[in-house]
């Protein structure tokens, strides 16, 4: 058996209301990102990826073999996208990035209001389930969104930010009212664990 297993979520499950609830929460993390783990391990059982660390895989997604490719971009895709996810929301957070990567939002978007109009615009964009995504690519950090459980990795960026407008990240508090969701958000950005990830990207 491939060796992974869910990290828990690294704050209460109702730490992030009232932006997003305790029942979300639970099932976000305890059922759909379960479910993709599962889904995984049991794609990559037995093969050669078994030992191999996810975010690799999903970086060389064209050397998967093909009868099991597309469970792997789904369901590794899903597991890694969650496992980021958590780690840049939080309790207390929101407000706005500091040090080099708030020069670097400023230096790309030319300010933080116009970074979050295009992110919110990628995550609106996003015809049915998928991510909106802040990426440190070849040329700098850029904005897009993928379907379903892309993952940025697989373009050869890294991902440092992403929302998952998944309906089951917000139907529950939220039903078909993605822009609410979507600007509530931004409350729970723990802005300190993205430019920790900026500043691994760059390296
Ligand atoms: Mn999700």
């Amino acid at each position: 058996m491939a060796n992974l297993s869910l990290p828990p979520l690294p704050y209460d499950y109702k730490a992030l209301e009232p932006w997003i609830d305790e029942q979300t929460m639970r099932v976000h993390h305890d059922k759909h990102h379960q479910a993709y783990l599962d889904n995984l391990v049991k794609a990559i059982t037995g093969t050669d990826l078994e030992n191999r660390e996810v975010t690799r895989i999903l970086a060389d997604l064209g050397h998967v073999p093909e009868k099991i490719r597309t469970a792997v971009r789904n369901h590794g895709g899903g597991f890694v996208n969650h496992n980021l996810f958590w780690e840049v929301m939080g309790p207390n957070a929101g407000g706005a990035p500091a040090g080099e990567l708030a020069k670097a939002i400023g230096g790309t978007f030319g300010s933080l209001e116009s970074f979050k109009e295009k992110f919110t615009a990628a995550a609106m964009g996003q015809f049915g389930s998928g991510w909106a995504w802040l990426v440190v690519g070849k040329s700098g950090l850029a904005v897009y969104n993928l379907p379903n459980q892309d993952s940025p990795l697989t373009n050869g960026d890294a991902p440092i930010l992403g929302l998952d407008v998944w309906e089951h990240a917000y139907y529950l508090k939220y039903q078909n009212r993605r822009a609410e969701y979507v600007t509530n958000w931004w409350n729970v950005v723990n802005w300190g664990k993205v430019a920790e990830l900026f500043a691994q990207a760059k390296k």
